[in-house]
């Protein structure tokens, strides 16, 4: 073989060097390509690795969720956030984080984290059209569009709308004359529009996001008063109900129907004397709190005697209102409340959070009259809750997050609705994931 010409002319010399220069450029460029292929490779496999354990996390998560509702949210208990993992909480290399909401509606760097009580929602299948009516941006017309969408009559109320209306849309469709199954369905019902149903919240996380309040620069439109102001979603629910057993699963005593039985149960909590006193007041009552009110029984002989008692021969009480978490424009709907009072209420409530057990306290702050006329649509307890979890799989990437409804009314917490909510985007609020790494779990 040949030597290289090493010491030919300047001219060759030069030719080599430039031919040596591209070939060697050409390798570093191939392996330039095949290193970004291979990172590629590598990054979309970390990728998916991570959005995995985001799914397996959330599986965790969700059956931590049970466990909690099994053993701390016994009787209508509403678990108190502090007492469970609701925050940033690790899976493996995973974190999950439940989405919740506060009485606050003022901007706030990131959401609430909590399982949300489905009773501090108003019911759609339940509510009255006057107390459908008093809720926030909600129009009369809509009011009466929902009452003919659920009853099951095609005759529509004033203002109303059944299948003459919706038969003339474009697809046509049948009104359906059935209770709400999920409360998207509004969307289906006339007048409903995307923008009062989920209001300037697009994601969904009860925190106002800056894409939010910049107006129209980016979805949603909003009106950029650095105020969030939510759609019907955030007040409504269909999932609401109480048994209306004891705690032992068995049978209360309706004070309305059984005097005796009564007599009974007040004397074996209280005492023959204080039984005798107290029992006939019963007579008439729409509800425990009327009953409370108008025996003149004190909060702590109440909470002996609640959980024993009823006004209804239901087996179940549908869509009554936790008085204890129900956020005040939800209250503001209820008779006998109102925006005023739902204020003060609400404000009583922060200030004696102790006080919650029963909904004795009510009467602390409502006149008699409208004590009475609240009682027969609140409670203070609650059996449905939704768990809405957001995980992020290792090195908090692989976003994902689901919401499960879960129903703690009968013996075992049950997943009764599932939905899959990672198209809406990032939840977790404004701040960058790696200073969020930091802060929290530096506390
Ligand atoms: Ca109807
Ligand atoms: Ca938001
Ligand atoms: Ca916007
Ligand atoms: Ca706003």
């Amino acid at each position: 073989m040949k030597r290289p010409i090493l010491h030919s002319s300047p001219r060759q010399h030069g030719s080599v060097l430039i031919i040596v220069l591209w070939v060697a450029l050409g390798l570093v460029s191939l392996t330039i390509y095949f290193g970004q292929t291979a990172m590629m490779q590598y990054r979309n496999a970390d990728n998916r690795m991570a959005g995995i354990e985001a799914d397996q996390a959330i599986e965790g998560a969700s059956r931590y969720v049970t466990y909690i509702l099994r053993n701390y949210a016994t009787n209508g208990f509403v678990p108190n956030p502090d007492n469970y993992a609701a925050e940033m909480a690790p899976v493996g290399e995973s974190d999950y984080w439940l989405i919740g909401r506060d009485d606050q509606s003022e901007r706030s760097e990131y959401p609430a984290f909590a399982l949300v009580d489905e009773s501090s929602k108003l019911n759609l299948n339940t509510a009255t059209r006057e107390m459908l009516e008093a809720l926030p941006n909600m129009t009369s017309e809509l009011a009466a569009a929902i009452i003919d969408w659920r009853d099951t009559d095609d005759e529509a109320t004033t203002d109303g709308a059944e299948s003459d209306y919706y038969m003339r849309m474009n697809p046509a469709y049948l009104c359906k004359n059935a209770p709400f199954e999920t409360v998207e369905e509004l969307r289906m019902v006339r007048g409903c529009t995307p923008e009062l149903l989920f209001g300037e919240d697009w994601n969904r996380n009860g925190i106002l996001d800056e894409n939010e309040n910049d107006g129209s620069a980016t979805a949603p439109l909003d009106n950029s008063d650095g105020r969030l102001d939510p759609g019907l979603v955030e007040y409504l629910t269909i999932y609401s109900r109480e048994p209306n057993t004891k705690s032992d699963g068995t049978n209360r005593v309706n004070i309305t129907s059984n005097q005796r039985q009564l007599v009974t149960v007040l004397t074996e909590k209280l005492g023959q004397q204080r039984a005798q006193q107290i029992a006939p007041a019963a007579s008439g009552c729409r509800s425990l709190l009327e009953f409370y009110i108008k025996s003149k029984m004190t909060a702590s002989e109440f909470a002996l005697v609640a959980d024993d008692l009823t006004t209804s021969s239901a087996t179940y009480q549908e869509g009554l209102v936790n008085v204890n978490t129900a956020r005040e424009e939800v209250l503001a709907c209820i008779p006998g409340i109102g925006v005023e009072k739902a204020a003060t209420l609400v404000a009583y409530r922060k200030a004696h959070k102790d006080d919650s057990q029963t909904l004795a306290w009510v009467s602390e702050v409502l006149d008699q009259a409208s004590a009475v006329q609240a009682g027969p649509y609140l409670t203070a307890r609650s059996y449905q809750f939704t768990a809405d979890i957001v995980a992020l799989g290792r090195n908090h990437r692989g976003y994902r997050r689901v919401a499960f409804v879960f129903d703690n009314s009968q013996s075992e917490p049950q997943i009764i609705f599932r939905r899959d909510l990672t198209r809406f985007g990032w939840a977790l609020g404004n701040i960058n994931q790696n200073s969020w790494t930091l802060t929290q779990r530096s506390r």
